[in-house]
């Protein structure tokens, strides 16, 4: 066994009792009470969930496993020279919850170069998707066709102890983890430069160096990379894509069923797919400003005019969050320190200036500040990757980190399949309705 797997083998012997001990003592205690608006309104805030791997709090931001971001790209080890943390430090952490030694995260990156072949049926999958196919899609189909690997089901047929079902869902995830940033590159290699022809991994590089490697690259890109997968990589479990692959795996999907799912989830405008749209608005506003940064007057009319054609400003607004999101902070300071004077960038720090007080003006919105989105395209295009489309596939490659991650402890904890209960609008209005009322609209 690896020491990962050791590790997290003793973390969920230890959290096992923690938990059937919650169900025996207070599965019956009330924590929390539903709206009506709730129900209607997309289940927000309605405490159903539970995960260990992250903690979204509104005006702190994302925590993973406790710590800040900051504090992540701080304690994990780094390459030497290197600016960001490795990927796999993170799942590491994730994992276990412990901030992994130099040696221990080495013994990783070992275990997921060794995890790395593709089969050679997958980028047949890729090649014969039609042109005009959006990245996402391939991406989602790419992952799904990997799902004949499964160990899970392997297992699952055999007759698996339940108990053991984390241990082949691990090798499942860590598979098919491993695997993602090789299938990311060879999508954008062959959307958009069919000249390359087929790159291979270097086995010396990390996950971020070699991601870097493979879209031909060169540094700080591998930091860029490393940055972007593991500021992706979790936001709790409510958001579309986690919960979506949560969701899935709760049937006992095996995680390649799971991921795809999720990745789906992630591909719609409200959610990850929101990074392309700010390249996209972004891009309208420099042509209609011939590339000259407009006067604060110039881009209020611009956001005003996006507002009053009835749709939303990318990049700006959440669910659960109620400041400045902690993700966009981390890469509007990797701007200021590599590329200043960008001008996207340049565009994207003046919208800041602005689009806040609009949105509250506007009244809308009840979060008018950036959220990741806002900031993530303007990195990749000042290192040449302009092709926004493909923006979402890198959201996803980090993502997988964080859904992987729960997936593998869904199972450890014996966590059922999902199955809320729905309820018809005739119901809902009796429920709210007093008796008087109800006889009044009777007759
Ligand atoms: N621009 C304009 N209007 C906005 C807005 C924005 N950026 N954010 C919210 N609103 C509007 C909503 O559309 C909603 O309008 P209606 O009452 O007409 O339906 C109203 O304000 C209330 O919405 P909310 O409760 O503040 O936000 P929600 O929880 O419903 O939605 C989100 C959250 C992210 C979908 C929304 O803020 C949005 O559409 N933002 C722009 C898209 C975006 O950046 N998405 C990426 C989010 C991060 C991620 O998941 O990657």
């Amino acid at each position: 066994m690896s020491t990962l797997k050791e590790k997290l083998h003793k973390k969920i012997i230890e959290h096992r009792p923690r938990t059937t001990k919650l169900l025996k003592d207070y599965g019956d205690k009330v924590i929390a009470k539903v709206t009506v608006e709730q129900v209607i309104g997309g289940m927000r805030g309605i405490k159903s969930l539970i995960t260990d791997i992250s903690y979204l709090d509104p005006y702190e931001g994302i925590r993973y496993r406790g710590y800040t971001l900051q504090e992540v790209l701080k304690k994990l080890p780094k390459a030497k020279g290197a600016e960001m943390p490795y990927v796999e430090g993170l799942y590491y952490l994730l994992l276990t919850g412990e901030i992994p030694a130099q040696n221990e995260v080495e013994d990783l990156i070992i275990d997921f170069n060794n995890r790395r072949i593709v089969p050679r049926y997958v980028w047949d999958v890729i090649d014969s998707f039609p042109s005009e196919s959006h990245p996402m899609a391939i991406l989602s189909a790419a992952v799904m066709s990997l799902e004949r690997e499964s160990h899970f089901n392997i297992k699952y047929k055999q007759g698996m102890n339940k108990k053991d079902y984390w241990n082949s869902t691990y090798e499942d995830a860590t598979n098919l983890l491993a695997k993602m940033p090789l299938i990311g590159a060879y999508i954008y290699n062959k959307l958009y430069h069919p000249e390359r022809g087929h790159r291979y991994p270097d086995p010396s590089l990390d996950f971020g160096a070699n991601f870097a490697y493979m879209m031909g690259k060169d540094k700080p890109y591998d930091d860029v990379s490393r940055m972007y997968f593991i500021i992706h990589a979790d936001h709790e479990s409510g958001n579309v894509s986690a919960h979506t692959g949560h969701l899935v795996a709760s049937s006992l999907s095996d995680v390649y069923y799971a991921t795809s799912a999720m990745i789906n989830g992630l591909a719609g405008p409200l959610h990850g797919l929101a990074n392309q749209e700010v390249l996209r608005w972004l891009q309208g506003l420099i042509d209609l400003t011939h590339g000259k940064l407009p006067s604060k007057d110039e881009l209020k009319a611009y956001v005003w005019k996006t507002l009053n054609s009835g749709q939303v400003i990318p990049g700006y607004g959440h669910a659960v969050l109620r400041k400045t999101d902690p993700r966009y902070t981390v890469q509007r300071e990797f701007c200021l320190k590599h590329l200043p004077n960008d001008n996207i960038f340049k565009y994207v720090d003046a919208l800041y200036n602005v689009v806040p007080d609009i949105l509250k003006e506007h009244g809308k919105a009840k979060n008018p500040w950036p959220n990741v989105d806002a900031q993530s395209g303007v990195v990749q295009w000042h290192y040449g990757v302009t092709q926004y489309d493909f923006y979402t596939v890198l959201f996803a490659i980090g993502r997988s980190i964080g859904v992987l991650s729960n997936i593998i402890w869904d199972r450890a904890l014996g966590y059922p399949l999902e199955r809320p209960k729905s309820i018809t609008t005739n119901m809902l209005e009796e429920m709210v309705q007093s008796k008087e009322e109800l006889s009044h609209s009777a007759h």
